[in-house]
């Protein structure tokens, strides 16, 4: 399968560890048509958005959706624990470790300009502390996000937490996960995972490359 975008947006790398998780074949490339509002990309996702997925003749888009298509498409080592409780444990770690975690974040790319607003950094300062602090909370760390294995609570939460890691240094907030013990051996933890590890480092190199490429 091929996987428009780059795998340091946390979307992106969301759809990475489900199809290495798996075991299924994919490469990501740039949109088609050279860009993500070009009217070739814009036909296979009107919302003209990253990741968007190509797998034969299915044309998949958000990551959500497209790790639910790979949940589907190989049955062997689901995403989910078999219990429902368990399940939805899982997929609520998810939720508020990867998405609110990276809704909040995202809202410093409005601050990337000369005319940043001090006021608005600090907010999302705030914000970001507040679902860190349900994160930890939530957050298992046994050593997987919901215990001992890889689930879909790691496939929404690993990027979240690398993305924050790597983009809100450079508003001047730094070491965002702080004092949290979880969060902190959760990150350690995934470093030295050949999975995750993997993952975090191609992460890291691609939003090395795009800072620069942006002279940040
Ligand atoms: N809800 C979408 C969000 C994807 C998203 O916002 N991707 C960004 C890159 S990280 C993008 O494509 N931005 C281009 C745009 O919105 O024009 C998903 O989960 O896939």
């Amino acid at each position: 399968m091929i996987v428009y975008g780059s795998i340091f947006s946390p979307y992106c790398a969301r759809v990475a560890l489900a199809a290495r998780h798996k075991g299924i074949k994919h490469t990501f490339a740039p949109p088609v048509g050279g860009g993500y509002k070009s009217p070739e990309f814009l036909k296979m996702n009107p919302l003209g958005k990253v990741p968007t997925m190509k797998d034969g003749k299915t044309v998949v888009f958000e990551s959500a959706v497209i790790v639910d298509y790979i949940e589907a498409k190989s049955k062997k080592k689901s995403l989910y624990p078999k219990n429902a409780k368990d399940a939805a444990s899982a997929r609520m770690i998810g939720a508020v470790a990867g998405d609110y975690v990276h809704n909040t974040v995202s809202k410093l790319f409005a601050q990337m300009g000369p005319d940043r607003d001090q006021k608005a950094v600090e907010a999302v300062a705030a914000e970001l502390a507040k679902y860190l602090d349900i994160a930890e909370k939530v957050i298992a760390a046994k050593p997987y996000a919901a215990g001992a294995k890889f689930t879909i609570a790691d496939v929404f939460a690993l990027p979240s937490l690398a993305f924050m890691e790597l983009f809100v240094p450079l508003f001047g907030i730094v070491n965002p996960i702080g004092g949290r013990k979880k969060l902190a051996r959760y990150m350690a933890k995934a470093k030295k995972d050949k999975l995750m590890g993997g993952v975090l480092k191609d992460m890291e190199d691609g939003f090395r490359a795009w800072q620069k490429s942006r002279g940040l």
